[in-house]
């Protein structure tokens, strides 16, 4: 099934942002931004956020190759519907689920989002996605879980990136059972009121803010509840580099380089160097979860 996100979007904040979305002048955009404040998730950030176009040509997908541009000109490749997802582990309802089935009847929100790369640049997204926690519940965690991993799909036909033997495909994330059911994290389908771009990882992506950008896997086909902590791409990589934490903070700097600022992607006119926040600015909602952790150790 093809989701149709002006089907599930609640009527006014559709019909006002494609209102917006077409009506020409850039610079209208912040002021009609605001006016449907009403309608964002009372998580969202009040920074504007970058434009689609920013969004969509500036990615890291490596499945796709790893230049910046790559994910945008060949993910157009995939096929995402049908598209299922295979819940399993330590869960009451184990199985198959096709991706009609995974969102439905969880509520759909936009989220706007602050999103930070380790790589030291950031964007302001506009998501639309529903809580992981939603879909957790529905599945029913057994008590036994303390994590859950992720998988992203490996089709060497439509992702020309796989070939390379410098991962060890699937990509692989993973979240302690608390920050997966935190409020913060989602599951997005879209962004900008439409369903998800293929380069920002279509059909279904994690999303979680506080955490530097590669937590948030893409095109996810497998998501397993279990007892130990999984194993994840980047810290099977450079586990000196790329903990299993992985949340934002500048007073650890990743061993090459600075974590301290970052580039908000374009905002080139003013620099666009911006100091880094603890945990991403979202550190009133998320310090808790680390609050008998030595973050130094604990990257
Ligand atoms: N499957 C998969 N997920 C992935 C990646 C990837 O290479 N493969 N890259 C990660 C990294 S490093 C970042 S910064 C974000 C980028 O998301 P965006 O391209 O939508 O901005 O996706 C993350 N999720
Ligand atoms: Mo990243």
């Amino acid at each position: 099934m093809r989701l149709n996100w002006s089907d599930v979007t609640p009527k006014p904040l559709w019909l006002n942002r494609r209102k917006l979305m077409t009506g020409g002048a850039a610079l209208l955009a912040a002021p009609a931004f605001a006016k449907i404040e009403a309608s964002k998730s009372a998580y969202s950030t009040d920074e504007e956020p970058n434009s689609l176009e920013d969004i969509t040509s500036y990615n890291n997908f490596y499945e796709f190759g790893t230049g910046k541009e790559d994910p945008a000109t060949y993910a157009g490749a995939l096929t995402v519907d049908p598209w299922s997802i295979v819940i399993d582990g330590l869960v009451d309802k184990p199985g198959t689920y096709d991706l009609a089935d995974v969102v439905k009847g969880q509520p759909l929100e936009e989220r706007i989002y602050r999103f930070r790369c380790v790589e030291a640049w950031s964007m302001v997204v506009p998501w639309i996605g529903f809580q992981l926690s939603g879909l957790l519940d529905r599945v029913g965690v057994q008590p036994s879980a303390k994590f859950v991993a992720f998988e992203t799909l490996v089709r060497p036909e439509e992702m020309p990136g796989v070939a390379s033997p410098f991962i060890d495909w699937p990509y692989r994330e993973g979240l302690r059972l608390d920050e997966a059911m935190h409020p913060l994290t989602i599951l997005a389908t879209g962004l900008y009121g439409e369903e998800m771009p293929k380069q920002n990882g279509a059909p279904i992506r994690l999303v979680v803010p506080w955490k530097y950008g590669f937590k948030s896997i893409k095109s996810i086909v497998r998501l397993s509840l279990v007892d130990k902590m999984p194993p994840t791409t980047w810290n099977m990589l450079q586990p000196q580099e790329y903990g299993f934490y992985s949340n934002v903070n500048p007073n650890v700097d990743h061993p090459r380089w600075s974590q301290a600022s970052e580039r908000r992607i374009g905002s080139g006119l003013f620099g666009g160097r911006q100091d880094t926040l603890m945990f991403n600015g979202y550190e009133a909602e998320v310090a808790g979860l680390y609050a008998r952790m030595d973050l130094t150790k604990d990257y």
